[in-house]
């Protein structure tokens, strides 16, 4: 067993999953009808090598009744081998692929071995078309190949050893641990260790090995996208399964609910923590505020952010992935994502995803990509002082802030006009600021002085007032 990719020490709790008693309803989970195509197989275990590729009807726990499942025709029997898919396959552990006489598979019990392999076809079947129509991915190996999976661990843990995925129960042992997230989960886990090089396995590499587990779980939800009476999609990881009886185990809007970091650095603790880039993702896909969906807080930087939608950020994230190294770390799959985003897409997505990562404190790196600076500028819209008016005696001085509307605008042209005899006025304007040093000679005469101050800009010029109080004796004494 592969400890980076098993579950592990889960504290889950749960929600009643549904499943056995839930109606079927969508296109995904209604049909019943048999379709015949030739087709060979490959299934790494060996027992079907050739036969016809059928559309099996399953009777599944997690994902309503029935649901269609890609079985195989062989020699008289039908068999959990998945004829389009070469590698997948679903058995008892420590047995062969489950065959019958019959295309109908499963029970909907959660305790049936047979039902909880059709929930795992069902999900690796989507997690494989997800890659496909979603990522441009060619199988979870990206060559055309998946991998046998095996139901029946006799404990609650569920991990892939790079051989076969392997899955075992609840601690309530009402169910095994294949709902769509998990089982995506454990198949994402495969893709990101065959997508760009080995991480090197350090702190940071198993926080960013165990997010991508989450996303492409949380991938393959929404690809499958159930209705709520279902395994509806959702930013939550393991709420079906009940691992543990204590809801789910990864809320990635904020992944501090459940003791994981919501921010950058993972955490230094055994259970290796994703939560940190889990935010990210979901910052980057629905932004802090998104219409009926959780909020999300941010860790520092500008706020609210604004989604740019979970396929777009599921392709800057993969792109991103194809570019992992050894010593792969937060800064630079940042640096990968940032460069993904702009190639893939441009600069307002290429902004969104800096604006995430900088949410989750993980901050610019160097050789990010830019985008030029919008010109020309907005066209100016006003000007304003603060404060709008002082008193200064003779010989002493004043500053003032002034601000532009928008801020941006460039070129601009300052200048004043009205200050008494004896008074200068400084005009300084630099990327930070526009101030005004307003200097009154020992020889101002008193009173008060409108000071006009105009900008110009595009031929636009705003003008605005400060008052100017030259304070006679009186005033020198107070
Ligand atoms: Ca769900
Ligand atoms: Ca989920």
């Amino acid at each position: 067993m592969n400890p980076k990719t098993t579950l592990g020490a889960l504290a889950l709790t749960t929600v009643v999953a549904m499943g056995a008693t839930a109606p079927a309803s969508g296109a995904e989970t209604t049909s019943t009808v048999s379709r015949l195509t030739t087709a060979h197989s490959a299934g790494a275990d060996g027992s079907l090598s050739s036969g016809q590729a059928l559309m099996g009807s399953g009777n599944s726990y997690f994902n309503g009744n029935p649901v269609t499942i890609q079985t195989l025709h062989s020699g008289g029997q039908y068999a959990l081998n998945d004829p389009f898919r070469p590698g997948l396959s679903c058995g008892r552990l420590g047995g062969p692929v489950f065959t019958k006489t019959t295309d109908v598979w499963g029970n909907g019990t959660g305790t049936n071995l047979e039902t909880a392999c059709v929930d795992v076809m069902f999900a690796a079947q989507k997690h494989w078309d997800m890659l496909r129509d979603w990522l441009g991915r060619n199988g979870v190996d990206g060559a055309g190949r998946s991998y046998p999976s095996s139901v029946g661990l006799s404990r609650v843990d569920a991990y892939w050893d790079g051989v076969r995925t392997v899955f075992g129960h609840n601690t309530a042992r009402t169910n095994q641990l294949t709902s769509l997230d998990m089982v995506g989960w454990q198949y994402g886990g495969i893709v990101y260790e065959k997508s760009g090089s080995y991480d090197g396995d350090g702190l940071e590499a198993r926080s960013l090995h165990r997010s991508a587990n989450d996303i492409f779980g949380t991938l393959t939800e929404h690809y499958v996208n159930h209705p709520l009476a279902l395994d509806e999609p959702d930013y939550l990881i393991g709420e079906e399964a009940n691992v543990d009886g204590t809801g789910p185990v990864m809320h990635m809007y904020d992944p501090a609910l459940t003791s994981h970091r919501s921010c950058y650095p993972p955490s230094q603790g055994t259970l290796d923590d994703g939560g940190p880039q889990d935010h990210w993702f979901y910052l980057l896909a629905e932004g802090t505020n998104p219409p009926g969906k959780p909020a999300s807080p941010v860790c520092a930087g500008p706020s609210p952010l604004t989604g740019i939608g979970i396929q777009k950020a599921a392709r800057i994230f993969y792109q991103g992935l194809q570019r992992k190294t050894l010593g792969w770390s937060y800064a630079r799959a940042r640096l990968a994502t940032v460069v993904a985003a702009k190639n893939l897409y441009g600069c307002p997505e290429m902004n969104a995803t800096k604006a995430a990562w900088t949410a989750i404190r993980v901050p610019v790196q160097v050789g990010e990509p830019t985008c030029p600076v919008p010109s020309p500028s907005a066209t100016l819209s006003g000007i304003t002082v603060e404060p709008p008016s002082a008193t200064v005696g003779p010989g002493g001085f004043t500053t003032v802030q002034i601000e532009l509307t928008p801020d941006t605008a460039q070129p601009v042209t300052l200048s004043s006009s009205g200050s008494p005899a004896g008074t200068t006025v400084d005009i300084i304007r630099d990327d930070q600021s526009t101030t005004a040093t307003i200097r009154v000679s020992a020889s101002a005469p008193p009173g008060t002085y409108p000071i006009a101050f105009a900008a110009t800009s595009g031929g636009i010029t705003k003008t605005t007032y400060f008052t100017l109080t030259v304070a006679g004796d009186e005033d020198k004494q107070r």
